[in-house]
């Protein structure tokens, strides 16, 4: 017993970790453990011997027990310093500031136009980017042979699959799903395969729809006006000019008197004293029928707009490729 106490004694002073402990608390204690053995022993010993020695065993159990404790609680308390000390941080030191970002202007441009149209109680609708041929086209009223179509202008992912060119299909799939009366906005990003100082392979869109019974022309007009003068001025002065789109009769495009020379004539409006921002019209029946609209019933007005383009206008910017090369020094003006 005497040789056990001091074997167990020598290797606990030997310990240097937790793990170590364990060990040594198996070799005695464990299920085979020296100490656990020696009580098993003791069943082969006359009673009186048996009791005398079980008792001195527990309390040889008992003191292993109790020192195996105070080392593991020491051994613990050293790790926790050690981790501290390792792992130290100094917060006093100052941190490292990078240079703030800044809202992108194409951002700004359509959280304005989105903003102006929930006041007038248009809500915001979304949809696919990857779209069917069917409702980017098909549904729209734009004829197999339009030019739109050509594999030259639109990114196809397979026959009947394309990146959206507008985000008008994604008022046909909400007309499809809902009963008039209503009105949205649909903004988002479009492809187009094109690329110049104005055009980008992807750019942004605001389109709308109002469809209820007896919706004119006048109250296209009237939104339309409300909205311009809100993003532009109150004074501002907007025409509406006749034009084509093959999913609205009549069409009309919408200018704004120049922001930039007040109608005078310069390089942005091109000495015409007008500068086009919107394309418009009462929606045509045949896209009502093909969403399964009464087109006697029904009438609604349509309208779209690129929000690059009144972006650079609002902040004269050239060349619309400097959206998107995210040079900081070009963002950090707006
Ligand atoms: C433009 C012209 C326009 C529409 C978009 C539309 C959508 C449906 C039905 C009828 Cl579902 N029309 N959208 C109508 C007229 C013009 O956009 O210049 N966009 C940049």
């Amino acid at each position: 017993m005497q040789a056990l106490r001091e074997r167990f004694q020598k290797e606990l002073s030997q310990v240097r970790s937790l793990r170590e402990l364990q060990e040594i608390r198996a070799r005695y204690l464990g299920r085979k453990g020296a100490l656990t053995e020696a009580l098993k022993g003791l069943k082969a010993l006359p009673p009186e011997e048996r009791r005398q020695q079980g008792r001195l065993l527990n309390e040889l159990k008992a003191s292993m027990e109790e020192a195996l404790r105070q080392r593991q609680q020491a051994l613990k308390e050293a790790e926790l310093k050690e981790a501290l000390t390792r792992e130290a941080l100094d917060i006093t030191l100052p941190g490292h500031y990078g240079p703030p970002g800044r809202p992108h202007p194409v951002s700004t441009v359509l959280e304005e136009i989105v903003e102006v149209f929930l006041s007038m109680g248009f809500s915001v609708e979304e949809g696919p980017e990857v779209e069917l041929d069917y409702y980017n086209f098909e549904a729209l009223n734009i004829p197999r042979d339009h030019p739109a179509r050509d594999m030259q202008d639109t990114f196809y992912v397979s026959d009947d699959v394309l990146l959206r060119t507008h985000t008008s299909p994604v008022q046909i799939r909400v007309m499809k799903q809902q009963r008039p009366p209503l009105r949205f906005i649909a903004p988002g990003k479009v492809y187009r395969c094109d690329a110049d100082v104005s055009h980008t392979p992807m750019f942004h869109q605001v389109e709308g729809l109002m469809v209820a019974e007896d919706i004119s022309f006048a109250h296209l007009k009237g939104t339309l006006e409300a909205f311009l003068h809100r993003l532009f001025g109150q004074d501002v002065p907007v025409r509406f000019r006749p034009s084509y789109f093959p999913f609205t009769e009549p069409s009309a495009e919408v200018d704004i008197g120049c922001i930039f020379c007040r109608g005078s004539g310069c390089r942005v409006c091109q000495g015409s004293g007008w500068i086009e921002i919107l394309g418009a019209g009462m929606v045509h029946p045949r896209v009502f029928e093909m969403v399964g609209y009464e087109p006697e019933r029904y009438s609604g007005f349509a309208f779209g707009m690129g929000v690059e383009r009144i972006a650079m206008l609002r902040y004269q910017i050239e060349d619309i490729r400097l959206f998107f090369v995210n040079d900081a020094r070009f963002l950090a003006q707006f």
